[in-house]
């Protein structure tokens, strides 16, 4: 039977972007750090990179970026003298296994040297208990005996885009502990590495030459005796609410885990795994490849989840590496956030509070972009204060080596709805109204307050309109009335004053203060009237098609095929004002169809195939984002082939790595959790055709035509429920632990789920 709970590969061939890529595909990550999946004696050229969550660096005038931690993990091993990797011309098997389970990383190769084999196993883990650890198996074994040196520790020459960003660093050594610290460049924040292993063969001396400590094993192997060792290493920076020093925490740290020992490092850590897949695995019955393409996108997210507490939130690139400045997008709310909310409530929390955290960065953006606005705009590209990170001239044109204009800080202003409306959906869907009262009430009549001062009434219509906006279609800058974002800022505005109407009836005090700290009562009846007469880009009452902004429809026609033709160079931009797509229909990623689904209950099947069917062919899906999109609308109005090539397409783009690496001439190869959210998101809400608003949770299953039984757990106002779904039955079992009787709707029949008593609904599934 296929393992659907790993991937492993016997690829270990030389090529920057091969390794590039499958350090992405192999990376673990545990929220606090992400490991990249490289080889133990990888060093900088082969792109390591344990890049830390919410620290960033910017050295002179190049992008601020996450910081690379130096490298703990490193090991490299010398057979008669010459040093072996797994890129040298001397392996003769080579396997690496990503275990989705425990988010194990493991790897096995052997390598042939004068007639003697050796063999290297080697398992890493980021644990889950304890976020500043990294633990590792190493072991060794000769065909015959042979003089060996292994040397481990730790490796400060690190991969850096942008670097380097620890000045100072300096190795030094406690006993058997080995340490590295520097302090990043702009803020003067420290970050500390310690390592230590039980070593217990050969002789150990220690080397500390400029950033590298390494301790030093020289052994004479017997043939056929496996040497093991275990490494346990520990990252902390000045970000770490620690009682002393970094340093001493991360010695400590590793001086604790060393004492547990390798095996219970490990169980604490899978017991971890254990409780997330419990909450989050989907099962697919009937087709292995959706199946692992799936999980593999679930156990991505579940990696880069921030740390309870940490109010982090997750990269474009999780953590990947340094690419995309470590900037966080609307893809968390709109397309990872759906995921947490709905699985690991926990985890959505955390990214809500990074919003909260970085308010005021998003005041700053408001007053300062354009005209000067009010209330808060949130960053495009946000690090950890909040200001935006995206730069005006954000994409370099490879052929000219020139920076390109692009409006994507200034103009793509529904980040702020998206925010507001992921953090209404977080009390929407918990019926916890803490963090409203803790400050996300706050962010989202701030949101409300942007829009109404980016926003025109227009006297002779007697209405409101957004103007000079980017939509979700980056190529088609500076347009009126682009429907998504309308429909965003308009949400905002209802959001605003249903959340004045739950704190007065519920926290009045709590309101009042509110209101006076912001200054805004005076302003909520403007709210209230822009949620009314916000204009909003119609649907054709012949056609159906909701023209994506003002004067889109009389664009030239082209293909994408026609634009590729006529590109000079492959990472040619089609944006940004002189790109082959700006005249053009064409666009980058789902646009109207985004809005369709985000607001899925607002708009008839008709509406949705209409649009799906006009737009499809004019989006090129430049962008990681684009194709969920389509696969759920798709799946909404019932095209459940075309629903189902987009969530393969989706699913699978971590797994192949054949996305794009460069976008004009900026590199942004790292992994995609907006997809990965995009994968669940399909399967859950779009083919398991689950809807859960304030009221209620109603399931509507579509599955696709290989499917024949789709499973997931999922969470609703702090309950739990199992949902088990065939093409002719639903069973809703709702957990035994949950404390009230829920009205579930399933197929449009109404039933009531106690708790511990599994209820089986049979349906017909729509044609
Ligand atoms: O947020 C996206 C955007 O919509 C398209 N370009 C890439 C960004 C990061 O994924």
């Amino acid at each position: 039977m296929k393992d659907l709970w790993s991937i492993s590969t016997a690829e270990h061939t030389d090529g920057k972007e091969t390794i590039m890529r499958r350090g992405n595909v192999y990376q673990i990550a545990n929220g606090y750090m992400g490991y990249r999946g490289t080889l133990d004696e990888f060093t900088s050229e082969q792109l390591v990179g344990i890049t830390l969550a919410g620290i960033f660096d910017r050295v002179g005038p190049a992008w601020r970026e996450p910081v690379n931690a130096p490298n703990g993990g490193f090991t490299s091993v010398s057979l008669g003298g010459a040093e072996l990797s797994a890129l040298g011309n001397k392996v003769t098997r080579h396997r690496q296994t990503l275990r989705f389970g425990n988010a194990l990383f493991e790897r096995q190769t052997s390598f042939a040297f004068k007639g003697t084999t050796l063999t290297v196993r080697s398992a890493r883990f980021l644990s889950a208990e304890t976020p500043n650890l990294g633990v590792i198996r190493f072991s060794i074994t000769c065909s015959r005996a042979a003089t060996v040196t292994v040397r481990t520790g730790i490796d400060g020459n690190i991969w850096d885009l942008n670097g380097p960003h620890l000045l100072g660093l300096a190795a030094t050594r406690r006993d058997s502990v080995l340490f590295v610290e520097g302090r990043t460049n702009e803020s003067s924040k420290r970050v500390a590495v310690a390592e230590t292993a039980d070593i217990d063969f050969g002789k150990v001396t220690y080397e500390s030459r400029g950033n590298r400590s390494l301790r030093v094993v020289h052994l004479r192997a017997e043939a056929g005796t496996t040497y093991t060792f275990h490494k346990y290493f520990a990252v902390f920076t000045d970000n770490d609410a620690v009682r002393g020093s970094v340093a001493e925490a991360a010695i400590e740290t590793v001086l604790q885990a060393r004492s547990l020992g390798y095996e219970d490092c490990l169980a604490r850590h899978g017991a971890r795994w254990q409780e997330k897949w419990n909450r989050s695995d989907v099962t697919i019955e009937g087709d292995d490849e959706a199946q692992l393409a799936l999980r593999y996108s679930i156990l991505q997210l579940l990696m880069v989840a921030p740390v309870k507490g940490s109010a982090n939130s997750i990269p474009a690139r999780a953590l990947s590496g340094q690419v995309y400045k470590g900037a966080i997008f609307w893809d968390t709310e709109m397309f990872m956030f759906p995921f947490f909310i709905h699985t690991y409530p926990e985890k959505a929390v955390e990214l809500m509070r990074y919003r909260i955290k970085t308010l005021d960065g998003a005041r700053r953006k408001a007053k300062t972009e354009g005209r000067g606005y009010r209330g808060a705009f949130y960053a495009w590209e946000s690090q950890e204060t909040g200001d935006d990170a995206c730069t005006y001239y954000n994409i370099g044109d490879p052929s000219t080596g020139r920076a390109l204009r692009t409006y994507f800080r200034d103009k793509q202003v529904h980040i702020s709805g998206d925010v507001a409306i992921a953090m209404w959906d977080y009390f929407r869907l918990t019926g916890d109204d803490s963090l409203l009262l803790e400050g996300g009430a706050e962010v989202i009549l701030e949101c409300a307050r942007f829009y109404y001062s980016y926003a025109y009434y227009k006297d002779e219509k007697r209405r409101y309109e957004i103007l000079d906006v980017i939509g979700p279609d980056e190529y088609h800058e500076r347009v009126n009335n682009n429907a998504f974002t309308s429909m965003v800022a308009k949400e905002t505005f209802t959001i605003a004053i249903a959340t004045v109407n739950h704190l007065r009836r519920r926290h009045p005090k709590e309101l009042r203060t509110l209101l006076k700290k912001l200054r805004i009562e005076g302003e909520l009846p403007a709210f209230r009237d822009a949620a009314r007469r916000l204009f909003i880009p119609g649907a054709d009452a012949k056609t159906g098609i909701i023209e994506q902004f003002d004067g889109y429809l009389g664009l030239r026609e082209s293909s994408v095929k026609e634009l590729k033709a006529r590109m000079i160079h492959p990472d040619e931009y089609l944006g940004a004002g002189q790109g082959l797509a700006v005249p053009t229909k064409i666009i980058k990623q789902a646009d109207v169809v985004m809005m369709l689904n985000l607001f899925r209950t607002r708009f008839s099947a008709e509406i949705k195939r209409a649009n799906w069917e006009y737009y499809e062919p004019r989006t090129e899906h430049g962008s990681s984002l684009s194709a969920c999109a389509y696969a759920m609308v798709a799946a909404e109005f019932g095209n459940l082939d075309f629903a189902y090539k987009y969530f393969l397409k989706t699913a699978k783009i971590d797994l192949e790595a054949k996305y794009k690496v460069y976008v004009g001439s900026v590199f942004m190869g790292g992994s995609h959790p907006a997809a990965n959210g995009g994968a669940w998101m399909t399967a859950v809400l779009g083919f398991g055709g689950v809807h859960a608003d304030e009221k209620r949770v109603a399931i509507n299953p579509r599955l696709c035509r290989k499917w024949r039984r789709l499973q997931f757990h999922l969470a609703y106002k702090g309950d739990d429920f199992r949902m088990n779904i065939t093409k002719n039955s639903v069973t809703v079992a709702s957990s035994r632990a949950n404390t009230r009787v829920h009205a579930v709707l399933v197929a449009g029949k109404p039933v009531k789920c106690s708790p511990g008593r599994p209820v089986t609904v049979r349906y017909r599934q729509a044609r």
